[in-house]
Formats: structure tokens, C-alpha cells, sequence
């Protein structure tokens, strides 16, 4: 177990377990005593619940609620709200005690009353009901929202939306709205209701034509179609990171939009496991109407390569001949031609025979050349689909051109070779592809350049760490460091905010952010992306090479671990976890560069469209075939992400996975404690508790614990010095009077409700005493 010291404040450190977090285990003490209803840790339920039976020095006894006796040392034991509502609270900042048991408790009585939303302070988590819910959507649903006061009802999404459009509407201000969590958790669907609402605010009456606000709702089944894929995790995952900008007019309507998109998989196309499947639009095309399959020459997924390499062809409960006639209509919407609808599944088509070509050894050593009459039936499919000629391709995909300072030499590739150069061809056009997609729904939506102000929709991938995580993983993993900084100081300076609207000294407040991670991977020149790059620029760098590299500069870096047996894996200490990379493919997987033979194919194609998705290459590049790093493109597009996100306001979604059974009413205690840990809603919870997590209304601190000094309250008090006669009565200090609030220290709550529980039991014996004697 690593500890890393986190909090400080009145010059005291806190403690922070890296594994679960516990900061506040090393707190005071309190009053725990025989007979204290506790949680205690529990290694299958996260928490368990039980009472104190007996207390030995700094061990507590507890008979736990499965009938069990545990022995624990009592600073790990957490006070329990007996009197906690029934039906949870709503807000989790309103929880009694503030700490991981209680939360958990809160969120499973929620969700199995089907709450599946619950605010902590200004965040909603949302945990993912796996069944429709459809009155928690309807339209009767959406006039509710309207307008209403956030905390009045339920929380929801489209209180969250409603109170992204009110700031943007009454202060002008540029609004985000950030939808986290894990695969599957939720996201999409969450950020799909979010702009259904957002459309329903700020749509128009009329519905001659097609409207913006169709074409921005529209634009998400099309991206789906070509971005989405059934995995492990999710039968509709989204294979990249999307930022929906909604632009609003004066009048608070919808006036344009821009999509921005992430990071496509882009090694789906060629390669499968089982039981996943590649994208949706290969197996809709397979099921579109008989006269396009005959066009292209389509049948069975099954015979196909790029889709064969699993056993999963279809989804339960969807039928992809009806999503293919659905995605044709959303392009129709956004105002995609039927002519170019054609063009984008001709190539979708020449994808699937490009991946059926397969390759022999040919006459002279290392060389390759079609297998048998199958391939080059599917070479000629293909060629005929992309419009080029057979031949070329066939050089393409078999021969090599290098250029030294002296001669171009055209070399063979032996047939392994041929299948990168076929996957690659691939790739590179699947992704082309995917970029005009969104270039085009850009294009037909229309930015409003005279916008008042826009809503941001933020849907990317939450933290990953699997068996083997690879150059995709790093780069999620970057971006998760990126927004979690991001969130960390805005709950920071939220929580500033209220402090000095109380009027309440918070100075002393101080948290250490994850900076030194993002260093490790980011910085220049001497961060993990600026020596990929290095390696990937040196003909002879290896996966080993770069490796080494890392090890001799990041030797002392505490962010940075090196695997003992290993000479190709690396570590780093997210603040999510620490996750082990494999770097055998990152060298591979940071280039991106068409090859030179496929660019000079396509561009000769006789489709415009084809020509279109390569336009040309600088002569420098042409030269050269430069590098060009995906880890650093990548690394801009998220610096501008997170300075668009910098000059919003911005709302947090924390999307939670229940189970990894995708099922209903299934709640996974440990994997959903896991989830808030890495969603940063611990962490949220943290940076409150490290100042004063609980804060009461005068008038409420008086109505629950006035018991306490039953005398204060008699005849005329003012309110907030009765409070403070009350706290000082039972010997509190540390606490802060704000202006309206009682501000309290972590766990104060917790001792002034034992106060107030021995203050009734004694006020119930006396009575029961009293009873007695008159008996
Ligand atoms: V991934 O990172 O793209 O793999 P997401 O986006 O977090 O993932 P998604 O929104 O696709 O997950 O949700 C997964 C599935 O959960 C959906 O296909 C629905 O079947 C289900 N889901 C999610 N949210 C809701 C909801 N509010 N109501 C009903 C839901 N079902
Ligand atoms: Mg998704």
C-alpha cells in the first residue's frame, strides 16, 4: 500500500492511501464508542455496516450485519447514520457524514428505488439503469426542467442542461457540460438527452425543413453508425472522444454547431476479437436492400475478413437492416447528397473487399503476389469501387518505393509485408473517411459566426487500465489526467467561491494537484510524447530503445515506474491508479503518415470523393514521407480542448457502471467505489472535507441540535450566536460562522449528532424514570 501525502492544512499533513484513498483515516478520533453503529471495510461489499461491541485500546470489536466479528483498528471505522432517510438523499453534500460508506449507501438506496441520479453539491452522478426508463425523458419530463430552480427537483440531466442554458442565457456566459465515467457507463446516451434537451430549449416552431437543431440531434446516429462498436464493455461503444458545441442566437435558440472529435480506433477496421464486432456501417451495408448488394458486391459479414475474425454479427435487439435505412435518413437530415451517401458506402464496401485480399510468395525471394482467383476478384472489386486501377493497387499493396540520395529503387514486400501495407491502406481510408464525415456535418449544420454564446457537450473516455494497455490507452489516460485537473480546480474554486460569499477564512486551504503526472507525459522537451517522437524520428529506434530511454531519464520520477522484469513495459502512477503500459506497438501506433504509393493511388482514383478525402501533400512531406506524431497532435487538440473548456462555465456528469454484466438492478459495491475514485468524485468529496465539508443553515443547525443547550433558545436569541453557545457548550473549536452557514470540520457533524443521541437516550430515561415513580 503506497501512501502519499496530499493534505495540509493548519500545517498538518494528511495522508492519502494511494490505493483507497482513505485521507481522512489519519484524522481525530471520534467518538466512537461500545454500542456506535460503524461501517467497517469489507473486502467483497466495499462497506459493511455494524456495531461496536466492545473496544480494546485502539481496536474496536464489531458484530457486523451478515452476523459476523471483525476486529478493526478504530481510526478505519466510519460512523453510521442510523437515522439516514429511507429513501437517500438527493445530495450527497446533505449526507450527515460525509465519507465513502455513507456515499456508496446513499447512491444503492437510490438506484434500487430507480433513483439513478444523485447530486454531490453542483456534480450528478448518473448510474446507468440498464433498462429504458421513459418517463424519467418524456416531454412531460422536459417542461418540468424548465426553468425550475436546480435543487427543487429530482436531479437529473436536464436539470443540469437547464442550468447550463439559464447561466448562458442570463449572464452570457459560454457553458460546458462534461459527461465522464467508464465503457459503458453511460455517456453517450447521457450526452444524446443532454442535446435532445438543449434542442427542446432552444428549438424552433417550426418544422418546415430541416432544422438545426434536427441536424445537430441527427448528426449523432450517423457519427454512431461509423464511430461505434460492439465490445466487450458495451454493444454500442464509441470509439472516439467527441465535443459537441451548440451555438445559441440572442434569443436563446439554436443557431449552429461544431462537432470536434478525438482519436478514432482506427485499428478496429482491420483487426477483431471475439465477441466484438468492427463498426456498425460495415454490417448495416451488408444488410441494406438487395439492388445495393448486388452494386457492390456484398453478401454474408461472414465472408468477409475484417469481419470474420469474431463470431459476433449481429446485436440483440437491433436489426441492422432497419439502422442501415435509419443512418441513410439522418444523412438525408443532416444534408449529406444521395450522391455522396453513395460514394461514403462504395468505400465502405471497398473496405471489406480490400481485407479479403490475401497474398502468396512470388517468384523472387521476399516478394508477393495474389493468392488465387478469390483475391484478385476482390482486388478487382475494389479497385472498381475506389474507381483506380487494378494494377496500381496491386503495386500498391505489393511493392515499395525507396528513395535513397542516389536512385528510387522499387522493392518488393514478401506477403506479410503486403498485409500491413492492405491493413494500412485500410486504415488510412476508413479514417479519411470518418474525418470528412464530421467535416461534412460541420459543413451542413453551419457555425454561427454572430453566436451569442454556446453550450459545450464533452463525451470522451474515462480512465482505462486493462491486462495490456497500449499506446490507446495512454493517450485516454493522458486525457483523463488533463480534465481531472481541470475538475480538481474548479471543485477547488468552488469551493473558494462559497467560503468568500460566507465570508469564511479558507486560506489555509491547499491541495496538490496532479501536475507532476501530466509533466512526466507532456512536457517538452523531455516529456514520455517529446522522446516517442524522438524514437519514432531514428530509423533504428526500437520499442526496446525507447524504453531505455524512459528508464534512464525518469529514473527518480515519482510519477514513473520501471517493471522489474520487463525491458518493454513502463508504468505510471495515474491518479486513478497505476497502469502498466506495453510499448512493443507505440513506435507503430504514433506515426501516422499515408504511405507514399496509397496516397499516389488514391489521388488517382477518377472518384472526386476519393480524390477529395486525400487532398495533396505538401512537396516537402512528398520528399520525405515525414513523420508526423499522433501523440502530439493529440497532445494540441487536448490543450485546446481544455482552454475552450477554461472559458466556460463548467457542469460536471459523472456517469457510474453498475455492473459489468450490463444488467438491471445489479449494484457492484467495490466496482462502483472504484468508479467514484477514478471519476474524481472522491476526490471532490476530498478537497471539501479538507475544508469544511459540512455546512448547516442557521435556522437547521438550531432545529436539530438546539437538544444540546435546550436554554439558548428561550425567549428572543439571535440565531447565529445561539449556534455558536451550542458548538462551544460541548467543547467544539475549529469551526468557522459564516454568514448564513454553520461551517463544520470533517466528522464534527458526526460527534454532535452522538451529543444529541446520548442527549436523547438520557431525556428518554428520565422520562421513563419519571413514569416509574408515578407508577
Ligand atoms: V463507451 O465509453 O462509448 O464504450 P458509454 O458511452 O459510456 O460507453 P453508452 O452511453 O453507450 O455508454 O451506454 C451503454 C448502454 O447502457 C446503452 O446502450 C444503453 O443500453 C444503456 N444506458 C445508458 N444510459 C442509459 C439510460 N439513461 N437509460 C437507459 C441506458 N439505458
Ligand atoms: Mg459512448
Amino acid at each position: 500500500m503506497g501512501w502519499r501525502h496530499v493534505w495540509y492544512y493548519h500545517n498538518h499533513k494528511y495522508d492519502i492511501c494511494m490505493n483507497c484513498h482513505c485521507s481522512l483515516l489519519q484524522e481525530t478520533q471520534v467518538n466512537i464508542h461500545v454500542g456506535s453503529h460503524v461501517w467497517v471495510e469489507d473486502s467483497a461489499l466495499a462497506w459493511i455496516d455494524g456495531q461496536v461491541m466492545n473496544i480494546n485500546g485502539k481496536d474496536a470489536e464489531i458484530r457486523t450485519s451478515n452476523g459476523e466479528t471483525v476486529v478493526e483498528n478504530i481510526l478505519k471505522v466510519y460512523p453510521k447514520d442510523v437515522e439516514a432517510p429511507s429513501c437517500g438523499v438527493h445530495d450527497m453534500t446533505k449526507l450527515s457524514y460525509f465519507h465513502e460508506p455513507a456515499v456508496l449507501q446513499n447512491l444503492s438506496t437510490r438506484y434500487e428505488l430507480n433513483e439513478i441520479y444523485t447530486y454531490t453539491g453542483s456534480i450528478l452522478i448518473a448510474i446507468n439503469p440498464f433498462q429504458r426508463l421513459p418517463h424519467l425523458y418524456d416531454t412531460h419530463m422536459m417542461e418540468q426542467y424548465k426553468g425550475a430552480q436546480f435543487e427543487k427537483l429530482n436531479p437529473h440531466v436536464f436539470a443540469v442542461a437547464d442550468d447550463a442554458y439559464r447561466e448562458m442565457i442570463n449572464e452570457g456566459k459560454n457553458n460546458s457540460i462534461l459527461v465522464s465515467g467508464e465503457s459503458g457507463a453511460g455517456k453517450t446516451e447521457t450526452t444524446k438527452m443532454l442535446m435532445r434537451y438543449l434542442a427542446y430549449l432552444g428549438g424552433r416552431v417550426s418544422t418546415e425543413g430541416r432544422t438545426v437543431e434536427q441536424q445537430v440531434l441527427e448528426s449523432n446516429p450517423v457519427l454512431e453508425a461509423f464511430g461505434n462498436a460492439k465490445t466487450v464493455r458495451n454493444n454500442n461503444s464509441s470509439r472516439f472522444g467527441k465535443f459537441v458545441e451548440i451555438q445559441f442566437d440572442q434569443h436563446g435558440k439554436i443557431s449552429g454547431a461544431a462537432i470536434r472529435t478525438y482519436l478514432l480506433e482506427r485499428s478496429r477496421v482491420c483487426q477483431i476479437s471475439d465477441p466484438e464486432r468492427n463498426y456498425h456501417c460495415f454490417y448495416l451495408l451488408c444488410a441494406a436492400p438487395p439492388q445495393e448488394i448486388e452494386k457492390y458486391k456484398l453478401g454474408n459479414p461472414q465472408s468477409f475478413r475484417y469481419l470474420n475474425q469474431s463470431n459476433c454479427y449481429e446485436l440483440v435487439g437491433v436489426s441492422d437492416a432497419h439502422e442501415y435505412l435509419a443512418t441513410r435518413r439522418a444523412m438525408d437530415i443532416i444534408g449529406i447528397t444521395e450522391a455522396e451517401q453513395d460514394s461514403i458506402f462504395k468505400v465502405v464496401a471497398a473496405i471489406l473487399h480490400l481485407g479479403n485480399i490475401e497474398f502468396d510468395k512470388g517468384e523472387e525471394s521476399d516478394s508477393s503476389i495474389l493468392k488465387d482467383e478469390t483475391s484478385s476478384f476482390h482486388l478487382h472489386m475494389t479497385a472498381e469501387l475506389l474507381m483506380c486501377d487494378p494494377q496500381a493497387l496491386e503495386d500498391a499493396l505489393c511493392k515499395r518505393v525507396m528513395i535513397t540520395p542516389e536512385e528510387v529503387i522499387k522493392r518488393s514486400l514478401d506477403p506479410l509485408g503486403a498485409v500491413v501495407s492492405r491493413d494500412g491502406l485500410a486504415k488510412a481510408i476508413y479514417s479519411h473517411l470518418f474525418d470528412w464525415l464530421v467535416a461534412k456535418i460541420n459543413m451542413s449544420i453551419g457555425q454561427d459566426p454572430n453566436s451569442n454564446a454556446h453550450i459545450g457537450v464533452l463525451d470522451i473516455y474515462g480512465f482505462e487500465s486493462f491486462e495490456t494497455n497500449s499506446f490507446e490507452q495512454f493517450c485516454i489516460n493522458f486525457t483523463n489526467e488533463k480534465l481531472q485537473q481541470h475538475f480538481n480546480q474548479h471543485v477547488f474554486k468552488m469551493e473558494q467561491e462559497e467560503y468568500t460569499k460566507e465570508e469564511i477564512d479558507w486560506s489555509y486551504i491547499e491541495y496538490v494537484d496532479n501536475q507532476d503526472v501530466l509533466d512526466l507525459i507532456e512536457k517538452k522537451p523531455r516529456g514520455i510524447i517529446a522522446l516517442l517522437d524522438e524514437a519514432c524520428m531514428f530509423p533504428k529506434s526500437t520499442h526496446e530503445t525507447f524504453c531505455q530511454k524512459l528508464y534512464q531519464t525518469f529514473s527518480s520520477h515519482k510519477c514513473f515506474v520501471k517493471p522489474k522484469l520487463s525491458s518493454t513495459n513502463f508504468a505510471i502512477a495515474h491518479f486513478a491508479g497505476e497502469v502498466l503500459y506495453q510499448a512493443d506497438q507505440f513506435l507503430d501506433k504514433n506515426k501516422d503518415y499515408v504511405v507514399l504509393e496509397h496516397q499516389e493511388l488514391l489521388r488517382a482514383s477518377k472518384s472526386p470523393f476519393l480524390v477529395r478525402l486525400f487532398p495533396p501533400v505538401s512537396e516537402e512531406s512528398t520528399k520525405s514521407s515525414k513523420f508526423s506524431s499522433i501523440a502530439s497532435r493529440f497532445k494540441t487538440q487536448l490543450q485546446q480542448l481544455i482552454e475552450t473548456l477554461n472559458s466556460t462555465e463548467p457542469h460536471y456528469i459523472r456517469c457510474v457502471k453498475p455492473n459489468n454484466l450490463l444488467k438491471p438492478g445489479m449494484f457492484e459495491n467495490v466496482n462502483i467505489m472504484q468508479q467514484l475514485r477514478c471519476g474524481g468524485v472522491l476526490e471532490a468529496i476530498r478537497i471539501c472535507s479538507a475544508g469544511y465539508p459540512s455546512r448547516r443553515v442557521f435556522n437547521e443547525f438550531l432545529k436539530r441540535y438546539g437538544v444540546l443547550a435546550p436554554d439558548v433558545l428561550k425567549g428572543n436569541y439571535d440565531e447565529r450566536n445561539a449556534c455558536v453557545v451550542i458548538l462551544e457548550t460541548k467543547g467544539f473549536a475549529g469551526f468557522q460562522m459564516g454568514k448564513t452557514k454553520v461551517f463544520l470540520r470533517a466528522r464534527q457533524l458526526a460527534e454532535l449528532d452522538a451529543w444529541r443521541t446520548l442527549e436523547l437516550d438520557n431525556t428518554a430515561k428520565a422520562i421513563q424514570r419519571r413514569i416509574r415513580t408515578h407508577i
